[in-house]
């Protein structure tokens, strides 16, 4: 397959069912972090575009909510029959663009399709509740309204699946979107965007704006126009975006970091632990919010442990994902590279004790590209910055651990909640730890990445606002209820007063 098959140089902005340059004529490279070829020229856009993209998608919402939800979904199923249908050449872009291993991108793109189908069958329910009145001959209930316009903010490291969760429920629940894609991966947006034309979704309900986050996603914050900002990205960025929408007491979910940590209790199956570790770890380059960074193991099993991670880790293969024999891919820029170095640096410096990897690959094929190699720490204290901060790269640090409460504690002192695993086969065990572990997300016997998108998926603390992305909660963020209540007595009743 070509890469520039079906692919423009130059993408455009989707605004009120047109494809538009941006008004500035500026772009930017978008380039494959497995090889630093220019793939597309991605639209710098600005406030303009947003001002241009909020208005029609408040047209075109005040129709949308009229349609009737049923009819809604039969779109997003056909989205999801194109996605399918198409699922081999989204992948490969996203190898292209996110780097992510061929395997890894058919995944993400699956999440996609399986939201479609998934938020498709919301349409025939978007249950609200009956409720008895406390006054005769009247009737209450609550059902979900559309908020109306919302902004969605999503990130590189899964630029399809994400702006799935969050663009569908939107769309079912009756509102139009305007979205901000991350500018390293346009490549998903432009083709969701064009899916979303094919599949029927009248002009105007998705409106996709290209550029960066101090053009584009500032402009959308001060839009009184958008009551929602949904947002997955940096702590940094989304601490902001709260500020802001707190001032304006516009409506924010925000996804963010993680610390997330594999326990392994001393009755563990070892190789299943060194399996879960080795795949939520350094899949996606570790480059996920949910990817191990922690082990807590239980001090019987550490050398073991370490020395069957350590023999597994030097039979990863590093390169191009496009290769289906790879199972690490590349790191997503420089800056990303740069990050992951100086935490290298801290954790050396800090007297943790490198086992593995610790460099950046420049030899050979891997000059071409930004390569990380899988790093492992031992010996590392919980309070040691390289165990408390998000590092978002293949490095993970081992904690010894005497007793699950040791390990419970450890976990959950981070600033982040988002994911955590234990392995264990003391039934007993595991149910403490569900109850006790502080995060969103909990995995018994498996690794800390795979959330299905049919489940709430988000965290506790600095992870996010109590928000969830996926899953019904989803609707929350997308919907407000509103209360009904019909009297059919044919008086004034009055509620608190006429009570017998
Ligand atoms: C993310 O890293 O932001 O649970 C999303 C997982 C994937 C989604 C990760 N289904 O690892």
């Amino acid at each position: 397959m070509s890469q520039k098959l079906n692919q423009e140089e130059k993408l455009q902005n989707f605004i009120n069912g047109e494809w538009l340059e941006p008004g500035n004529g500026a772009y930017a490279d978008v380039t494959n972090p497995a090889t630093l070829e220019t793939l597309v020229q991605v639209p710098l856009s600005g406030k303009e575009e947003v001002a241009s993209a909020v208005e029609a998608a408040k047209k075109a919402q005040k129709d949308w909510a009229l349609v009737p939800a049923p009819q809604r979904a039969e779109v997003l199923y056909r989205v999801g029959l194109i996605m399918k249908e198409r699922k081999e050449y989204l992948s490969r872009w996203l190898t292209m663009e996110n780097g992510k291993v061929l395997e890894e991108a058919r995944g993400e793109v699956q999440e996609g399709i399986d939201m479609a189908f998934y938020m498709a069958g919301e349409g025939r329910r978007l249950f609200g509740q009956t409720t008895p009145s406390e006054l005769k001959d009247k009737f209450a209930m609550s059902v979900r309204a559309p908020v109306g316009v919302v902004g969605i903010i999503t990130p590189w490291n899964f630029p399809i699946a994400i702006a799935t969760w969050k663009s569908f429920p939107a769309i079912v629940a009756g509102n139009a979107v305007v979205w901000k894609p991350a500018s390293e991966t346009p490549v998903m947006a432009f083709e969701l965007a064009k899916i979303f034309e094919e599949a029927g979704l009248p002009k105007g309900v998705i409106n996709v704006v290209f550029g960066s986050g101090s053009s584009v996603g500032e402009a959308m914050l001060e839009e009184n126009d958008i009551r929602v900002i949904s947002f997955t990205g940096s702590n940094e960025v989304g601490r902001g975006i709260a500020s802001k929408c707190g001032q304006k007491l516009k409506k924010v979910s925000l996804e963010m970091g993680g610390k997330n940590a594999v326990i392994v209790m001393d009755d563990a199956d070892l190789s299943l632990a060194v399996e879960g570790i080795l795949w939520s770890a350094f899949g996606t380059s570790g480059q996920r919010c949910t990817a191990c960074s922690r082990v807590l193991v239980h001090e019987s099993l550490k050398d073991q442990l370490e020395e069957r991670l350590m023999y597994e880790m030097a039979k990863l293969t590093i390169g191009n994902g496009l290769d289906e024999s790879i199972k690490v891919g590349p790191i997503i820029n420089q800056k990303g590279l740069e990050k992951i170095k100086s935490y290298i640096r801290v954790g050396n410096a800090e007297g943790a004790k490198l086992l593995a990897g610790g460099y950046v690959l420049e030899n050979g094929e891997h000059k071409k590209g930004h390569y990380f190699a899988p790093t492992l720490f031992t010996d590392v204290k919980a309070d040691m910055r390289i165990a408390q901060e998000e590092i978002f790269g293949p490095v993970v640090s081992l904690i010894p651990v005497k007793s699950l409460e040791e390990a419970v504690e450890i976990n959950n002192g981070v600033e982040f909640g988002l994911s955590s695993s234990i392995f264990t086969k003391d039934i007993n065990k595991v149910f403490a730890a569900q109850r006790d572990l502080d995060t969103g997300i909990v995995y018994v016997n498996a690794g800390t990445t795979g959330a299905e998108i049919h489940l709430p998926f988000g965290g506790t603390k600095g992870t996010g606002n109590g928000h969830r992305d996926s899953g019904l909660a989803a609707l929350d963020v997308f919907t407000e209820w509103k209360s009904v209540y019909v009297d059919f007595s044919g008086k004034l009743q009055r509620a608190q007063i006429d009570v017998e």
